[in-house]
């Protein structure tokens, strides 16, 4: 793969960088994405109708054990070059800025340590009554985990459909859209709000805008630059491209 000059200057001379993740940046660590059909018992689901609290308030029992599934398999996870790439562009790059949608903690594990999870993380679970996180609970086929302090439902301590995202991480991500030389969204469909403002705020703001996707996105039109393939092979052939490592 080659990469436009214009793209390799621009990136040897910047110190301010973001980068926007989404399911896309896990699918070849072998997590499934949001749109990819699901497989198994969950095919029968839609992730957007499990991923609301009136789904967790309908039938707790289903959406705690979807997402024990999914953290079984996040853990079961092993980053891929591209997370790996993206670490190495944080070690490179003066002030870089992660924001992920992901919540399968694959980034920390591949060594990014400035990241915004805008919508929480699977590997976490906290009370839905009190808030109160919880380190253990029990898990079992007829068990719905409850609170050790209030008794209320456990649940994972991410951020819903309809749920707000945390203030500080969409704050800090919003402030390195507006402040960002180069912006770069990877693996999103970017349709979910408001984290798909994001690149739309750095272009405003002057920004250059690389898109890493496997397919055209509702950004393709917008972006500067648009790679269309597996972030796994673009990002290494990239860092690579530009800072010979
Ligand atoms: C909110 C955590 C305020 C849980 C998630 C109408 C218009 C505008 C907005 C709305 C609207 N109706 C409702 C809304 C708001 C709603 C929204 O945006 N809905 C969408 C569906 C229209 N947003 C919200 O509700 C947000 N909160 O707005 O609060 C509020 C308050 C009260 C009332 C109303 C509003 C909360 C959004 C957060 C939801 N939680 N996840 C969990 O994970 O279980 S979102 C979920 O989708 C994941 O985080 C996921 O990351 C995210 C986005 O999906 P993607 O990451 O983009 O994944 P996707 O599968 O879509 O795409 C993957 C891409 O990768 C594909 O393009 C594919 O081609 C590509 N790819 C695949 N393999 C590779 C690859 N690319 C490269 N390499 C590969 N190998
Ligand atoms: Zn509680």
């Amino acid at each position: 793969m080659d990469f436009h000059p214009d793209l390799i200057r621009f990136l040897k001379k910047a110190t301010r960088v973001a980068a926007l993740t989404g399911a896309g940046v896990s699918q070849e660590s072998g997590l499934r994405t949001f749109r990819d059909a699901q497989t198994g018992f969950w095919q029968q689901y839609r992730p957007e109708d499990l991923a609301t609290p009136r789904a967790f308030a309908r039938d707790p029992k289903l959406v705690w054990d979807w997402y024990a599934y999914r953290r079984e398999t996040a853990k079961g996870a092993h980053p891929n070059a591209g997370h790996y790439a993206l670490a190495a562009m944080e070690k490179i790059i003066p002030e870089f800025t992660l924001i992920t949608q992901n919540v399968d903690g694959l980034h920390r594990v591949a060594g990014s340590q400035n990241i915004l999870e805008l919508h929480g993380s699977i590997l976490k679970v906290r009370c839905s009554e009190c808030g109160t996180y919880a380190d253990e609970w029990d898990e079992g086929l007829d068990v719905l985990p409850r609170c050790s302090k209030c008794n209320g439902y456990l649940r994972p301590a991410v951020v819903w459909f309809e749920e707000s995202l945390p203030r500080p991480q969409l704050d800090a991500a919003v402030n390195a859209a507006q402040t960002c030389q180069v912006f770069f969204s990877i693996g999103t469909s970017g349709v979910v709000h408001p984290a798909s403002a994001l690149a739309h705020t750095a272009k405003a703001a002057g920004a250059v805008v690389v898109e890493v996707n496997a397919e055209p996105t509702p950004l393709t039109a917008k972006a500067d630059f648009v790679f269309h393939g597996r972030s796994g092979e673009i990002l290494p052939g990239l860092v690579q491209a530009v800072w010979g490592e």
